[in-house]
């Protein structure tokens, strides 16, 4: 049994691409499938890219390419084939149809899917897998019955939680609303922490990017927070925050994320919703990217792109380009307003970095005291419902409220200002 373990990790990529325009993308899309496999513990053996136009919705390959897969599998004794797009559960189930009933065939969602299972460190980390898991890949191994439970953990059907793929699935249904049950339960404990940092007043700086571009490194280097920081995609599943005092004697929150990558599936995006919501109710988003990789613009987009699903693309942003210390032209290191080049490892940027968020912080609330005259005391009910109230009290001529504010409300109730603010 343990020689098939051996096996099993080793696989055959499958990309598709469009006759002779995006090959390189698709090459390129493969060496991130490559990268994923190896945090998972695989190993790539072989590619087989398919051209788009023999599609065959079936089997989303053609048939010559099934048996030059099949052959493959035999011949080299490879028991895993991963695609590089999604496959729907009939799908998978007549690809390992018609590659052997030995060969476990997952897709790319699995496949990231399994390494947050391995990464994942919280309960509600855990579960967010689990819940995923038994969404989209359970029903996807469904065919397997008691044979993939019983070859044990292999790559693609590992669970935090013991996702017991011969389940039926009115038992997955239940396990599922069970699940969902616990999860509700978290998040709304997470609104309640967040409730309590928002009355800190504080504001929250989230480190977000593609996967693997530094963010857990910044964070420990400006906050000593000791995240693990790896050379494998999606260390990070669960984010941390930590309080940072900037020179100026103000504290911020910064917020260390889950990664993205391209074709990272809305739903799989949609599971993490809790966590990734530390990403909607931040202040200011750092972009953080790795100057040094040849896509680092793709991976700017796909960030964006994300942001923009989790609703954040109204938040000011600031580009940070990491990694500068493995960067030799200095030439091409020109900060610009809404950029900054640093390196995690060496520190070299990092005061640039703090006085850009200084700069933005001063566009963000402040603690400001107003008073109210009683004639328009409905006004402080108005700045309970749309603001962080910090004191009232009842004066002589009024009613003195502490409150915080940004710039432009301060501009709105300038009237009512009182002392310094
Ligand atoms: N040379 C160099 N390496 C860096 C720098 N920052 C991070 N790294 C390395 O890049 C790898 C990824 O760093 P992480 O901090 O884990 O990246 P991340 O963005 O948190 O990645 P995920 O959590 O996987 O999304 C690690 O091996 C780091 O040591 C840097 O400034 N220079
Ligand atoms: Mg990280």
């Amino acid at each position: 049994m343990n020689s098939s373990e051996v096996v099993k990790s080793r696989a055959i990529l499958v990309g598709i691409a469009e006759r002779g325009i995006d090959l390189p993308e698709c090459e390129r899309s493969l060496d991130e499938l490559e990268r994923l496999l190896d945090t998972a513990g695989g190993e790539a053996a072989y590619r087989v890219i398919q051209v788009k136009d023999s599609f065959d919705p079936r089997t989303c390959i053609g048939s010559g390419k099934v048996r030059e897969i099949s052959e493959l599998c035999r011949e080299e004794c490879i028991g895993l084939v991963i695609f590089d797009f999604e496959l729907t559960p009939a799908q998978i189930r007549n690809l390992e149809g018609d590659i052997g009933e030995d060969v476990t065939v997952i897709d790319r969602s699995m496949l990231i899917l399994d390494i947050f299972a391995l990464h994942a460190t919280s309960g509600e980390g855990k579960l967010q897998v689990e819940l995923a898991q038994l969404r989209y890949s359970a029903p996807r191994l469904m065919g397997h019955g008691t044979e993939l439970s019983r070859l044990g953990g292999g790559i693609g059907t590992r669970g935090p939680g013991e996702t017991k793929l011969e389940s039926d699935r009115r038992h997955l249904k239940e396990k599922i609303s069970i699940l969902e049950h616990r999860l509700a339960e978290m998040e709304n404990n997470r609104r309640v922490m967040r409730a309590q940092r928002d009355r800190s007043g504080l504001l929250k700086v989230a480190l977000v990017g593609y996967t693997n571009a530094g963010k857990s490194t910044l964070l420990n280097a400006l906050t000593g927070a000791g995240v693990i920081s790896e050379d494998k995609l999606f260390a990070t599943l669960d984010p941390t925050t930590r309080k940072y005092e900037l020179p100026c004697g103000e504290s911020i929150l910064l917020t260390d994320t889950v990664g993205f990558i391209r074709k990272l599936p809305h739903h799989l995006v949609k599971a993490f919703k809790s966590t990734l919501d530390e990403v909607k109710y931040a202040d200011v988003l750092l972009i953080v990217s790795d100057a040094t990789d040849p896509e680092v613009t793709e991976h700017i987009e796909v960030t964006l792109s994300v942001i923009e699903e989790l609703e954040a693309s109204d938040k000011p942003v600031l580009f940070v380009y990491n990694k500068c210390d493995l960067l030799d032209s200095e030439g091409v290191l020109e900060p610009s307003e809404d950029s900054v080049f640093v390196s995690g490892k060496d520190g070299r940027g990092l005061d640039l970095l703090i006085s850009k968020i200084e700069e933005l912080l001063l566009k963000f609330k402040k603690s400001t005291n107003l008073l109210i005259p009683y004639s328009e005391q409905s006004l402080v009910s108005t700045l309970y419902s749309g603001y962080t109230v910090e004191s009232v009290e009842y004066l002589a001529d009024g009613v003195m409220v502490k409150v915080k504010l940004d710039e432009a409300s301060r501009g709105r109730y300038k009237r009512y200002i009182v002392g310094g603010e």
